[in-house]
């Protein structure tokens, strides 16, 4: 008798001596070998949803800020979530199983595991961003879920924050924790009414341009416009690198990886000195803002920075709202993030810092553990979390005077417009806003704010990246064995030096950074230990 998940699987077969990862955002490799990975990932998807009683679970076919050749896939948990770590191991070894009985045998054994009853329903939901080569890798998917027999929801294009918002509003609706309408329209709805019940009747001075890397931002982004208030009421944003239509332009010169990796803006810029200016990555879960001051030099707003003004807002809205006694704030951030960011938050803002490794879930598990958690890698990944109890305490608190209602009904409002699920960059993007609007701030009095080291961003290429390990949130190395003393003997060198080097999860490289007192000697620092990983990367 013919079996459908041996035949989907061998109808995308994997391709010999490859292994695959579940790395920190899924798998994400060259998309023309990625085919047989989808499959089993639809498998995969199929057996987490029954495993939970058929809740929605979401697969996000997007690469993000790689570039255009790439493709990947994640999966999502029930609120929008990154999947448990359990199943990423359970992700990578199916994707690594050699053919169709093996992966079969693994499905079973999975379930056998799991008490998961197979013919309890599945339900998965799928959204793809505009790479050329995502069409055919929703068919793998689609291959894969079918033979596990299912129930699908394909929402087309969307942004990975839309997606994640989808799966937390299908498994939440009708419920007390209803999060929305699962809708396109749903999103820009809910977004839009959050945005000008918080404006508050201010209107953000001048305008904002928002690079959307020729990526799936672009046409949602023109969408959510539309569920705005009016220019002349609120925000005036001009899109551009919008173009959709050529999927090889996405990330090409633009977007925020761009922006933050090379600390300039893209050079199809035609702004001027003043204006505010954003990029968001090519599935728009990133945002960087940036300007050019009165000399016309650079200033780059990244996502440190959007931490300390919507973490210091939202301090002052707790504590005007009269709730500072019971309500604690504290940031997350990963070692990426500037030393005067960090300083900046523990000794001015007296907050607490957590760090963690690089990746949304990681940051994400230690922000549930605050009241509310402000958690955003330096690359403009994040968002902010409200813990149930606060939610609670927010929505039943009776205000004393005028001045504790207005803060509460903005602090309600920045929940609404804050997507908890994950970090969106478009929600993002109109929160900046909202406090840039209440404390009537121009960029340049938001950089005022502190002083970032110097610093610098390095790719470096080695032979095998998973030699380099390393323990302490990512500051320290712990093989190969050396390089880690040698790492240090040249940050001692700098003033105010740092330095470290970590693999990347989701490109083919080990990141280093580098800051200290001056651009040359952070740039310096950088340089040299890119030749220490160089060296111990080549042996
Ligand atoms: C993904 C992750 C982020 C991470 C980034 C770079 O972002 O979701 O948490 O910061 O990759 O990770 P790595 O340094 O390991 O390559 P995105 O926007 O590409 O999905």
């Amino acid at each position: 008798m013919s079996n459908p998940i041996v035949e989907a699987v061998q109808k995308h077969p994997a391709p010999e001596g490859l292994q695959y990862t579940y790395g920190t955002a899924g798998f994400r490799t060259k998309a023309d070998v990625l085919d047989s990975v989808l499959t089993r990932v639809g498998l995969v998807a199929a057996l987490r949803s029954r495993s939970l009683k058929g809740k929605w679970i979401g697969v996000m076919i997007t690469a993000s800020h790689n570039p255009p050749e790439d493709n990947g896939v994640k999966l999502v948990e029930p609120l929008g979530n990154m999947l448990q770590e359990e199943w990423e191991v359970l992700s990578t070894e199916m994707a690594n199983k050699a053919n169709g009985d093996e992966v079969f045998k693994f499905y079973q054994d999975i379930a056998s595991k799991y008490k998961i009853d197979l013919e309890a329903p599945a339900r998965v939901v799928v959204a793809r961003d505009t790479r050329a080569s995502g069409a055919r890798l929703l068919g793998c998917v689609q291959d894969g879920l079918k033979a596990a027999g299912a129930e699908v929801k394909d929402y087309g294009f969307l942004t990975t924050p839309q997606l994640h918002y989808m799966v937390r509003c299908l498994n939440t609706e009708g419920t007390k924790d209803a999060y929305g309408t699962p809708t396109e329209k749903g999103y820009y709805e809910k977004f839009g009414a959050a945005f000008k019940t918080a404006l508050k009747g201010r209107k953000p001075s001048g305008s904002l341009t928002v690079d959307c890397a020729n990526g799936v931002g672009g046409p949602k982004l023109v969408e959510l416009i539309k569920h705005l208030p009016p220019k002349e009421e609120a925000l005036e944003i001009h899109v551009v690198n919008d173009n959709v239509i050529k999927p090889e332009s996405l990330n090409v010169d633009c977007g925020a990886d761009f922006v933050k990796t090379n600390q300039r803006a893209p050079p199809s810029s035609k702004t001027g000195p003043g204006d505010r200016c954003c990029s968001l990555d090519g599935d728009a879960d990133r945002v960087v803002f940036y300007f050019k001051d009165s000399s016309n030099v650079f200033r780059l707003l990244d996502g440190d920075r959007i931490a300390t003004l919507v973490a210091s807002f939202l301090g002052d809205q707790v504590r005007l709202a009269g709730l500072a006694d019971t309500i604690r704030i504290g940031v997350v951030q990963t070692a990426y993030a500037n030393g005067a960011a960090t300083q900046y938050v523990e000794q001015h803002l007296k907050l607490k810092v957590d760090c963690t490794p690089t990746g949304v879930k990681h940051l994400h598990h230690a922000a549930e553990k605050l009241d509310i958690g402000v958690y955003f890698e330096a690359n403009g990944h994040g968002t902010v979390i409200f813990s149930n109890d606060t939610l609670e305490q927010i929505a039943k608190y009776e205000p004393k005077n005028p001045g504790q209602a207005e803060a509460l009904s903005v602090l309600r409002a920045c929940i609404d417009l804050i997507n908890q699920s994950v970090g969106d960059a478009l929600s993002d993007m109109l929160l900046v806003e909202v406090v840039l609007a209440h404390k009537s701030w121009g960029p340049q009095e938001w950089l005022s704010t502190y002083t970032d080291l110097p610093n610098r961003l390095l790719k470096v290429l080695v032979k095998d990246r998973t030699i380099f390990k390393t323990t302490d949130a990512e500051r320290k190395l712990t093989s190969p064995e050396g390089l880690q003393k040698q790492i240090d003997a040249e940050v001692s060198k700098v003033r105010q030096g740092r330095s470290f080097a970590r693999a990347s999860g989701t490109e083919d490289a080990v990141r280093v950074y580098a800051e200290a007192a001056t651009k040359a000697e952070a740039e310096d620092l950088a340089r040299k230990v890119s030749e220490l990983v160089k060296q111990a990367g080549s042996s």
